[in-house]
């Protein structure tokens, strides 16, 4: 917290993000599990295309966010490479690793949960939900194709969680904050975990919600 202070003295540290939106609110949860609070957010409105003026594009070339401008103007533009900044940045809680080992198993199911879950459900909401009209030319067949890679990996994260507490292990870590962006993300798609169909990863998410990155979406 105090490093963060530090690094933000001339209160040039930036976040541009948007409500409820799944890769903003993976580094907003990084936020609040680390207890940084002395970001300045900027909220951006993708539905009335804010993040495709020139004046953004200036700041994320790609016209998405999150974005993460420093003091010194650099900018940050992909969420799992603003979290790598903050956890080095502001190491405590660990959430990226400590060990070569560790750190490379949450990687990778960070990743699983990114490619895996949050990829299909990106391709079911904008390419069948009529309010991403605004932002996608919708294909139509992608939206069920979606929908079933979202499905079939919510299954097998519920198997994985059988057996353990968390999504990388027995610790909590980036990969949880991913996957309680994600699930928060379907329920635009009217989709949550259940009892019947995936009652430990329902488990796993109610002990998520009562943490600082279940906080909200
Ligand atoms: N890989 C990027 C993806 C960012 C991304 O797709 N952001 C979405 C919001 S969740 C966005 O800005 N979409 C705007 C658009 O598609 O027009 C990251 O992780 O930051």
């Amino acid at each position: 917290m105090e490093l963060v202070l530090e690094l933000n003295k001339d209160g040039n540290l930036k976040l541009y993000t948007t409500p409820r939106a799944p890769n903003p609110e993976r580094v907003l949860g990084f936020l609040r599990e680390k207890n940084i609070t002395d970001i300045e957010i900027v909220n951006i409105d993708l539905f009335e295309n804010e993040h495709r003026t020139q004046e953004y594009r200036a700041i994320s070339p790609f016209a998405q966010v999150p974005a993460l401008q420093l003091d010194n103007g650099q900018a940050i533009t992909e969420s799992r490479a603003i979290c790598r900044y903050l956890e080095g940045v502001c190491p405590t809680p660990n959430l990226m690793g400590e060990t070569s080992e560790e750190t490379a198993v949450i990687e990778m199911w960070d990743r699983r949960v990114e490619m895996m879950l949050l990829m299909p459900l990106a391709w079911w909401l904008r390419h069948g939900h009529p309010a991403f009209v605004a932002i996608e030319k919708q294909i139509p067949e992608m939206a069920p194709r979606g929908e079933k890679g979202f499905r079939k990996f919510a299954k097998a994260l519920d198997r994985e969680l059988q057996s353990r507490d968390f999504i990388a292990g027995n610790r909590f870590s980036i990969a949880d904050i991913t996957a309680v962006a994600t699930i928060g993300f379907a329920k635009v798609a009217k989709w949550r975990p259940t009892a019947e169909e995936t009652p430990d990863l329902l488990a796993w998410h109610e002990r998520m919600l009562s943490r600082p990155c279940g906080g909200k979406v």
